[in-house]
């Protein structure tokens, strides 16, 4: 147990080390795309790709960092993305919001909000349709979570009972815009989400334990035949919609001092210093993480652009 949970929390830590090193070069104004921290959400990601195998198969959105690192991905091959450099993972033409990457089986991301949802179905009939034992997962926020597009695709895969988990990562805003703004009184996503023969389950998104352990009954529950599913996970994005600064003017529910109190790494901090590992294990720990991060960092600032002659390929407009 002791192994599992400092193994989570390196992954945690990386994601979070990534993406401070990513805003300080973002606030330095050399990132000229936009990019959506996942800092506060990680224990949503690791927790999620722990219950996976290596063959399955995952699909992000427009804040995917996290969960392109969780299920595998390459550091240097993101950070080279996030510069649009040529060894970028989609050749440096998408950035952060394109991730893919199917040497870890990333099929996917895309902006538009739950865009990937229809493609993560369809990505789930072939599962199926060929009878292979692997899943396919899709991430998306609240937001997206009231696009009409998702009731399609549970319909379908609930038709089809496809081996499709739908995580909604919860952060409670879309933009600035809180649940109550947004959905009527009553609104209940574990009633839609049955009433189209799918599975629910709602998670502590704060708390690795509690979404490793939901996402693994529901991912055991897939591999059974007896799919779709929806893993909701309760959580809260540290720093604004699309930047890193703290705007804490519309957070009401979610203030700085209750983001603090709940957060995810420090809490797998806590446990893991309960259980027995030093401060100083895991001081040193997180020192070798953040060193490895700059190096990376250091190596895209240093690769080259993809040359001028290859503007016009990869493109699919
Ligand atoms: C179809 C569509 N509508 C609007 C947008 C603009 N937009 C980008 S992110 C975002 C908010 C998304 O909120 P949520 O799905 O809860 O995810 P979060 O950003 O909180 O992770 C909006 C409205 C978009 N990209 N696509």
């Amino acid at each position: 147990m002791h192994a599992t949970l400092l193994k989570a929390y390196k992954k945690m830590f990386l994601i979070r080390a990534a993406e401070q090193k990513i805003a300080d070069h973002y606030l330095r104004n050399k990132i000229m795309s936009f990019v959506h921290f996942y800092v506060g959400q990680e224990a949503v990601a690791v927790g999620v790709a722990d219950s996976l195998g290596k063959s399955d198969k995952m699909l992000g959105n427009h804040r995917s960092h996290g969960h392109y690192l969780a299920k595998g991905g390459n550091m240097r091959a993101m950070m080279c993305e996030l510069l649009g450099k040529e060894a970028g993972s989609s050749r440096g033409k998408g950035g952060s919001m394109h991730m893919i990457d199917t040497s870890v089986n990333f099929v996917g991301s895309t902006p538009i909000l739950a865009g990937v949802v229809p493609l993560a179905c369809g990505v789930a009939f072939e599962q199926k349709f060929y009878k292979r034992k692997n899943i396919t997962v899709a991430f998306l926020g609240d937001g997206a979570f009231e696009e009409g597009v998702v009731y399609e695709t549970l319909n379908l895969a609930g038709l089809f009972r496809l081996p499709l988990l739908l995580v909604v990562e919860n952060n409670l805003f879309s933009v600035n815009s809180p649940l109550t703004d947004r959905r009527a009184r009553g609104h209940d996503s574990k009633t839609i989400v049955e009433g189209f023969g799918a599975k629910y389950m709602r998670a502590d998104g704060n708390n690795y334990r509690d979404v490793v352990k939901k996402a693994s009954a529901l991912t055991r529950y897939l591999r059974g035949g007896s799919g779709p599913a929806v893993l909701e996970c309760v959580t809260y994005r540290h720093m604004a919609h699309s930047a890193p600064i703290f705007d804490e003017s519309c957070r009401a529910e979610d203030a700085a001092e209750v983001r603090k109190a709940k957060d995810s790494i420090a809490r797998l901090r806590r446990e893991l210093i309960k259980s027995g590992i030093s401060e100083k294990t895991i001081a040193r720990t997180e020192k070798n993480i953040e060193q490895g991060v700059e190096k990376d960092l250091a190596y895209a600032i240093a690769a080259p652009l993809p040359k001028k002659e290859t503007l016009f390929t990869d493109l699919y407009v």
